[in-house]
C-alpha cells in the first residue's frame, strides 16, 4: 500500500528536478533568515546563487552537533518564534539537548510523512495502533500518533511503560498494531510469556520499531515472540522525527522520502562523498521544512543507499538497516565493532537471552570488552560447567564471526536493565577514566 503515490513512485528524473529546485529555494531562504548559515557562507565565499545544481550542496558546509550546540537552542530556526507551533528535544544524555521547531505547516508535512510510515508497514483506517512510543519532548510518541489518526487508524496513545497495563490494553482493545522501540516490544513480549499469555489469540499483527540500532536475528527473535511481522522505521529529532525512512512491505531497505529529505553518504573521516553503494555516514539536507530546515546534516549513522527501484513500486532510494552510530562503534584492539554486529552474534546463541550490555575499559594501552548477557534461570541454577560451556561458546562465536577477544559474563535473567525507550547497549568505562 502507498499512501501519497504520486510522490513515492514518481520517476526519478522528475524526483531529481523537485530536488533541485527545493534545494535552491532552501538555501536562499536559510541564507537569508539565519545569520549563522549566512555567516558561513560568507566566509567561504559562497552565495545561494552558485548552488545550480544537486551536486553543487558539496560545496556546502556540514552541520554537526558542534553547530547546533553553538547555536542552542534556537539559532538555526529559520521563522520567527511567532510562527512556531511546537518544540520538540532529543534526550541529550551528553551536554545539550537539540531543540527542533516546527511551523503549523511542517506538522501538516510531518503527519503525512508518517502516513506514508505507517502506510508502507501496512496499517489501514481498521487498524487499532497501540503507540508506546514516549510522549513528550521525544518526537517518537506524537510523531506515530498524528500518521496514524491521519490515515484514520483509531490510535491508543499510552506511551511507554507500565507493561501490565500495555499488555492489558492490547487483549482488551484487539490492538493491531504496535509502536515503540524494538528493545521495549521484547520486555511486551517477556511479561507476556511470564503471564502466561498466549499471542496467538491477540490480533496484533504488526509492529512499526524504530529509535535504535536492532538487528536481524532480534528482527526473527520479536517477530516470533510476538508473533507479528516487525516494520523498521528511521528518523532523528534534528531532521523532523520519526518520517524520514522506513520499510516497505519487501523489507529490502528503509525508503528515505527524498521529495523532503536529500541524502547523502560520506567518509567519517574525511567527509568526502562516497560511490554509490559504500557504506559510511548519512547526510541529510532538508529540503521542504519551515522552521529548522537543516543542511547537509551529519548524522552520524552508518549505512548504504541503493537507487534500484523496488517491487513495491516507490522510486526513492532505499538505506540499508542503520547498523550504527559512528560515535558508538567500538574499536577493541584495533578492530572496530558495533553492538548491534554483538547482538547478531548472541540472539543466533540458543541459551542467550536477547537482553545484553557491552562494557568497555580500558587495561593498559588497551581496550577490553566485556559482554554481560542473560541466560535463563534453568541454565543459572544448573551446575557451573555447563555455565562455563555456554560462556566458552559465545567467546568462541564473537571471535570467529568478529575477530575480538570477549570476556563473556552470564548473567541471571532480568541483571539487565529494561528500557521503555531507548536500550542502553554500551557501559563505556574508558570515558569515566
Ligand atoms: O529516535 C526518532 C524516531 C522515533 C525514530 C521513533 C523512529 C521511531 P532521536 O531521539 O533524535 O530520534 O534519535 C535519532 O536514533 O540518529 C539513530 O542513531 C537512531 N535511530 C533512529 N531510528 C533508527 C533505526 C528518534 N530504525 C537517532 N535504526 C538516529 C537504527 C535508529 N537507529
Amino acid at each position: 500500500m502507498i499512501w501519497d503515490r504520486q510522490h513515492e513512485c514518481m520517476s526519478r528524473k522528475r524526483l531529481r528536478e523537485l530536488q533541485l529546485t527545493r534545494l535552491k529555494s532552501v538555501v536562499r531562504r536559510v541564507y537569508k533568515n539565519v545569520p549563522y548559515f549566512r555567516s558561513k557562507l560568507d566566509a567561504l565565499g559562497l552565495k545561494p546563487a552558485k548552488i545550480k545544481s544537486l551536486d553543487d550542496l558539496r560545496k556546502l558546509p556540514f552541520i554537526t552537533k558542534h553547530e547546533l550546540r553553538e547555536t542552542y537552542p534556537f539559532g538555526l530556526f529559520a521563522t520567527p518564534m511567532k510562527d512556531i507551533v511546537r518544540i520538540h528535544s532529543s534526550s541529550g544524555t551528553t551536554g545539550k539537548p537539540v531543540v527542533a521547531g516546527y511551523t503549523r505547516s511542517d506538522l501538516n508535512l510531518w503527519a503525512e510523512l508518517m502516513a506514508r510510515t505507517m502506510t508502507a508497514g501496512g496499517t489501514t483506517a481498521d487498524d487499532v495502533v497501540q503507540n508506546a512510543y514516549g510522549y513528550g519532548l521525544f518526537t517518537g510518541g506524537l510523531g506515530i500518533h498524528y500518521g496514524a489518526e491521519k490515515i484514520g487508524a483509531t490510535v491508543v496513545p499510552i506511551s511507554g511503560g507500565n507493561t501490565a497495563r500495555q499488555l492489558m490494553v492490547m487483549e482488551d482493545f484487539g490492538v493491531t498494531v504496535l509502536a515503540c522501540t524494538p528493545s521495549y516490544s521484547l520486555q511486551i513480549a517477556e511479561v507476556a510469556e511470564e503471564k502466561g499469555m498466549d499471542m496467538r489469540k491477540m490480533k496484533l499483527r504488526v509492529g512499526i520499531f524504530g529509535a535504535e540500532p536492532w538487528s536481524e536475528e532480534m528482527r526473527k527473535e520479536i517477530e516470533e515472540r510476538l508473533r507479528i511481522r516487525a516494520l523498521d522505521i528511521y528518523g532523528l529529532t534534528e531532521i523532523i522525527g520519526p518520517g524520514v525512512a522506513s520499510e516497505c512491505e519487501h523489507r529490502c531497505g528503509l525508503h528515505i522520502f527524498e521529495d523532503h529529505f536529500l541524502p547523502e553518504i560520506i567518509d567519517p573521516d574525511t567527509g568526502e562523498a562516497l560511490p554509490e553503494g559504500q557504506r559510511g555516514e548519512l547526510v541529510i539536507t532538508c529540503l521542504t521544512k519551515k522552521a529548522f530546515p537543516v543542511i547537509r546534516f551529519r548524522t552520524r549513522d552508518i549505512t548504504r543507499l541503493h537507487h534500484e527501484k523496488c517491487d513495491c513500486g516507490r522510486t526513492f532510494a532505499r538505506m540499508e538497516r542503520v547498523t550504527g552510530r559512528t560515535d558508538d562503534m567500538l574499536i577493541i584492539r584495533g578492530v572496530n565493532v558495533f553492538p548491534s554486529q554483538i547482538e547478531s552474534v548472541l540472539v543466533g546463541i540458543e541459551e542467550a537471552e536477547p537482553h545484553y550490555q557491552l562494557i568497555v575499559r580500558k587495561d593498559g594501552p588497551m581496550d577490553t570488552l566485556e559482554v554481560q548477557v542473560e541466560v535463563d534461570q534453568r541454565l543459572f541454577s544448573d551446575e557451573i560447567k555447563k555455565l562455563q560451556n555456554v560462556e566458552r561458546k559465545v567467546a568462541h562465536e564473537i571471535n570467529s564471526l568478529l575477530g575480538i577477544h570477549a570476556k563473556v559474563t552470564l548473567v541471571q535473567p532480568k541483571t539487565i536493565e529494561r528500557s521503555m525507550g531507548k536500550a542502553k547497549r554500551v557501559i563505556d568505562m574508558r570515558k569515566e577514566g
